[in-house]
């Protein structure tokens, strides 16, 4: 399998849904609508609702498919870009590009970016829990709103957010950089494989399993994201480049240097992939994505 056609696929899949699970920008809320739909559309490499679908394929459940996790993978992208609206917002970071484009608060003004990144956390638990989307059984649709409001919530991507921002120009120990990493970014990444896993009807050892090869890739995406911020050019990205030292961040670079870095990326992948032994061919996908975590280039 090619990784490239791989993810273009996969990327076309779960934007083909955004027509089927996201409201149009019509009727009474269409300016809010369309502020939600310019975010959500604006591009980004879905790595989220893309790994929430290879984990329920590794499971290979024959009595769902891709029409039953689609609302899961739609749900985790709407989380994500809500995350991304609010991180570029004046009180935050202050962004003025987002995946190439103007950032929502510029097109929108701050109070229309707000509600769109609201708009777009709450539709999320709207997708999971509406039996109208997917035929998923009730107990496992209460069981993956759980564990993504979880990793979503402050326990999860808004206290590791919270964090982050309260230590920036302060110093402090490797092990909270580990504790905002986990947070900010792992947990929602470990959840999309998680959530995956239960709508596929995973059993313990599988979701265990699962579990370990979300946290090390969350942890890759993390460090690699660090590396590019301080080696990538802003048009590379499509955000800003060298915004971690500018802002006086403390980051894997900070800590260890580029080379070494590099080094505990390649590792986390290495331990993310380990992770999957037990697991057969309908898993490849799976260890591919870990490699491409690695390797990407925005
Ligand atoms: C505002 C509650 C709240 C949380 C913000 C997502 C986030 C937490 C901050 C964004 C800043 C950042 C660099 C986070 C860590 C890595 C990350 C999540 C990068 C963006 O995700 P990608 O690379 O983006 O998947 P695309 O655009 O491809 O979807």
């Amino acid at each position: 399998m090619e990784i490239k056609s791989y993810l273009n696929d996969q990327r076309l899949l779960v934007e083909t849904a955004f027509d089927d699970f996201v409201p149009a920008a019509t009727g009474d809320f269409k300016k809010h609508f369309e502020a939600m739909r310019y975010s959500l559309l604006a591009g980004g490499k879905r790595v989220r609702p893309i790994l929430c679908l290879a984990a329920a394929r590794a499971i290979g459940a024959t009595d769902i498919d891709d029409q039953d996790i689609l609302p899961v993978a739609c749900a985790l992208e709407c989380i994500h870009t809500y995350s991304l609206i609010h991180d570029d917002l004046p009180a935050m970071d202050d962004d003025d590009l987002r995946r190439g484009k103007a950032t929502n608060h510029i097109l929108y003004g701050e109070a229309g970016a707000i509600l769109a990144g609201d708009g777009l956390l709450t539709w999320a638990f709207d997708l999971l829990c509406n039996p109208e989307y997917g035929n998923l059984a009730p107990e496992k649709r209460l069981a993956i709103s759980h564990c993504i409001a979880r990793a979503a919530g402050s326990y999860g991507m808004v206290g590791g957010q919270a964090l982050d921002i309260a230590s920036e120009n302060t110093q402090f120990p490797f092990e909270t950089l580990q504790t905002i990493h986990k947070s900010k970014t792992g947990a929602l990444i470990t959840a999309s494989v998680i959530s995956g896993a239960i709508a596929a009807g995973a059993d313990e050892n599988q979701r265990n399993a699962l579990e370990q090869y979300g946290q090390q890739i969350g942890l890759a995406f993390q460090i690699v994201d660090d590396l590019l911020n301080a080696t990538a050019t802003t048009e590379q990205l499509g955000k800003a480049a060298g915004s971690d030292a500018e802002l006086g961040k403390a980051t894997y670079p900070a800590y260890f240097g580029i080379e070494e870095t590099r080094i505990r990326a390649q590792n986390a992948v290495e331990d993310a992939k380990e992770s999957l032994a037990e697991f057969d061919d309908n898993a490849q996908p799976l260890r591919l994505l870990a490699d491409y975590i690695y390797t990407r280039s925005h």
